[in-house]
């Protein structure tokens, strides 16, 4: 063999043992093997690759390095911290089974019927939702649960003074045609001595945030001071910083919505379709329509590329279909963090809502702030 074929096997050799060694990932060790085997063939150790792979990867922070931080700044936050400890678990756990759910008969109905929501609940609803109750319960900070699956709240019988409101799997209908899922959680104190679910409205949370089952699985969160995001690394099972301190922009060019409601959807929100499609609305851009169906997903891209996710008030249902406690109000959380804005009609913010009950629904415009102060103008 001539040397610089034999060099090109040593190359491939140290990657391959690495990559075994350290979990480099194929497509880190592919890339530097073709960069190699150009013209002029570079001679890399394995403590090469793992001192590059180290950099970039190993060493991000992780979400329970990024807690630790925060509980040592401020002590007062040691319980957050157990209860992000079980968010963790839970999406970890969540994420495994919407991924298997194919091979393993995990799609369709569950056949128990209705949910509270007059919605038919499928298999993985309910499997995601005993996760999400049962990490949560065993975090010990917890006074009650209140979940889209649940008629009512739960009391545990911790002795925490918090209080978790959760869509353990939001977008489910979308779940037989793998296409994205999430959980959306919203986290109050407050419960210590209460002995009924304490209704609070959104700016009362401490955190919220959202866990998406996509091409990847990402945990965006907040605690108050901005929102952040975390990707599962499969291979550690960490939830390691990939978008700190998110910012929405100011405005966008993307409107996502069930535009099939529009003939039931107050008058003028037709007149403001019309216009930002034609690009003749106050930015003079010409809008595109993205709508998943499913708001996790909707809620990612509109908080990463702007503009606008919207789900109207309608003839039928005067107060719109998404639910104030586990929907609207910890994505209003997170989206105000990143700088933008939710409302529920002109003027009138979601976080101000107080609710009169767990399953309560809302309208509500969100997204950059222009944007949404834009289309409530035509209210
Ligand atoms: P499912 O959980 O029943 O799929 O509902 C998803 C959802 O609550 C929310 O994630 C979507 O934004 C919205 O409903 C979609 O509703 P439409 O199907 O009426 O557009």
């Amino acid at each position: 063999m001539r040397r610089a074929t034999l060099s090109v096997v040593y190359l491939g050799a140290c990657m391959v043992v690495a990559a075994a060694m350290h979990s480099v990932p194929t497509s880190i060790a592919g890339s530097m093997r073709l960069r190699g085997a150009g013209a002029e063939i570079k001679r890399m150790t394995s403590q090469d690759v793992i001192a590059v792979y180290s950099k970039k990867d190993r060493l991000r922070e992780t979400l329970s390095d990024w807690m630790r931080h925060k509980t040592l700044d401020d002590p007062a936050m040691a319980e957050l911290e157990q209860i992000f400890h079980g968010i963790q678990s839970a999406c970890r756990s969540i994420a495994d089974m919407v991924g298997k759910s194919g091979i393993q008969d995990m799609t369709g109905f569950a056949g128990t019927g209705e949910n509270v929501q007059g919605e038919e609940q499928k298999k993985l609803d309910i499997l995601s939702n005993d996760v999400f109750k049962d990490k949560l319960k065993k975090t010990g900070c917890i006074a009650f649960l209140g979940s889209e699956e649940e008629d009512k709240a739960i009391a545990l019988k911790g002795k925490g003074d918090y209080v978790a409101v959760f869509d353990p799997l939001d977008g489910s209908s979308n779940i037989d045609a793998a296409i994205s899922v999430g959980t959306i959680f919203g986290i109050y104190k407050g419960a210590q001595g209460k002995d009924e679910f304490p209704l609070q409205c959104g700016k009362e949370q401490v955190a919220a945030g959202y866990c998406m089952y996509s091409t990847c699985t990402i945990l965006m969160i907040t605690v108050g001071d901005g929102a952040h995001g975390f990707t599962l690394d499969s291979s550690t099972g960490e939830f390691v910083l990939t978008h700190p301190d998110v910012k929405i922009p100011k405005r966008g060019k993307i409107y996502s919505t069930n535009q099939g409601n529009v003939p039931s959807w107050p008058a003028g929100l037709k007149t403001y379709f019309e216009k930002v499609s034609m690009g003749d609305g106050e930015s003079k851009a010409k809008y595109s329509l993205r709508y998943i169906g499913s708001m996790v997903g909707d809620l990612h891209r509109t908080l990463l590329y702007g503009g606008l996710f919207l789900y109207p008030q309608d003839a039928k249902n005067p107060n719109g279909k998404l639910r104030l406690l586990y929907e609207a109000s910890p994505m209003a959380f997170l989206v105000e963090q990143a700088g933008g804005s939710a409302l529920l009609g002109p003027g009138q913010t979601i976080m101000d809502v107080k609710p009169s009950e767990l399953h309560q629904r809302v309208p509500i415009y969100i997204g950059s702030k222009e944007d949404v102060e834009e289309v409530t103008k035509y209210l």
